[in-house]
């Protein structure tokens, strides 16, 4: 009988936050990786998370985790990056990008030396610049290295519409794309409910479209995370879960069509940017971002998170 050589799925967590681990949690309650490794400059917080997470695998899912050191992000199919200063109450996303650039220098490269082939995924705020700048310190092809970016707002964006139009949030179909962050754009023009656009929907379901009524679902979408952060300080278990899903796209090779940062060039005029649009998941990576007809309204507002990213960037020297 040939042995066939096994690897098992493995998954690295650099920094071990209230992201970090909550994001490990989840993992772990999902099955779908037989090794996590957590690695945060504070040794002694990703030991404790592990050993916590250690006694909870008995009673979910066989789960080898451990806190480990850069060299054993050798072999894993996927690196998620949650390191960095958080949010500080008032403080916007782009405030935080000199901070967490800087501590990007010295976790990136190291990433890179012990794991070559494998994906990064990038959580750290501001996720699409920072994700810009994973790719630039790694030398890895664009798709390689992915972020977040707004799953997250679009998840609010689902749950909130499904609030409104009581139905299962899975069955709404909606996007928040461009920048995670202050100017994302709501794609309304292909919002829907099972193939019917929202102003169909009402009008068959006798509910109400009022401009002033989706205006508010999205401004509650945009400011969800400063609503958060004044009450309980972070946000963590929905991006835990977002990091989740996109892991899961990527393990098993699903194809899923997800709202995540990409490298973005030629389109609607936007060049050499990651930015957020619904983008095909899998093995691979970041395999290829859906060209949207969207209207003329949602192309400015896409353009102008474009542009405000790229002033960010131009300013970082990288
Ligand atoms: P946290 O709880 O302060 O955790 C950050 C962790 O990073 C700490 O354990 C630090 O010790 C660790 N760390 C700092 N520097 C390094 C380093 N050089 N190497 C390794 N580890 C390091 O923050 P929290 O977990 O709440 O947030 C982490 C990041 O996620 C922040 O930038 C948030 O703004 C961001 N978020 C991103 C979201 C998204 O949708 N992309 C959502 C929520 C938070």
């Amino acid at each position: 009988m040939n042995v066939s050589t096994h690897n098992p799925t493995r998954v690295a967590i650099i920094g071990t936050g209230n992201v970090g681990a909550t994001f490990a949690y989840a993992l772990m309650l999902s099955g779908l990786a037989a090794e996590i490794v957590l690695i945060d400059v504070n040794k002694s917080k990703a030991q404790g998370e592990a050993m916590d997470l250690n006694h909870a695998v008995p009673l979910a899912h066989p789960t080898r985790i451990w806190s480990g050191t850069y060299e054993d992000c050798a072999g894993a199919v996927l690196t998620v990056v949650t390191a960095g200063a958080a949010q500080k109450p008032g403080e916007t996303r782009l405030d935080l990008v000199q901070r967490n650039t800087a501590i990007f220098r010295s976790i990136i490269p190291e990433i890179v030396k012990y794991n070559p082939d494998g994906l990064i995924l990038i959580a750290t705020n501001p996720v699409d610049i920072l994700t810009y700048v994973s790719w630039k310190l790694s030398g890895l092809p664009k798709k390689r290295v992915i972020g977040s970016g707004t799953i997250l707002d679009t998840a609010r964006f689902r749950y909130l519409l499904s609030e409104h139009f009581d139905v299962d949030p899975r069955s709404v179909h909606a996007y928040i794309v461009g920048e995670h962050g202050d100017s994302e754009v709501p794609v309304w023009s292909l919002a829907n409910i099972a193939g019917m656009r929202l102003p169909m929907f009402c009008a068959a379901n006798g509910m109400s479209c009022q401009d002033d009524a989706l205006d508010h679902i999205f401004q509650q979408t945009r400011d969800a995370a400063y609503e958060i952060i004044e009450r309980k300080g972070s946000t963590y278990y929905a991006i835990g879960t977002g990091l989740v899903r996109i892991a899961e796209a990527i393990i098993r090779d699903q194809s899923t069509v997800l709202s995540i940062s990409s490298y973005i060039e030629d389109y609607y005029g936007i060049d050499d940017v990651y930015i957020s649009l619904p983008t095909i998941v899998d093995r691979g990576g970041a395999e290829r971002t859906l060209r949207l007809e969207l209207s003329n309204e949602e192309i400015a507002g896409l353009q102008n998170s474009a542009k405000v990213l790229k002033e960010i960037i131009s300013q970082l020297n990288l």
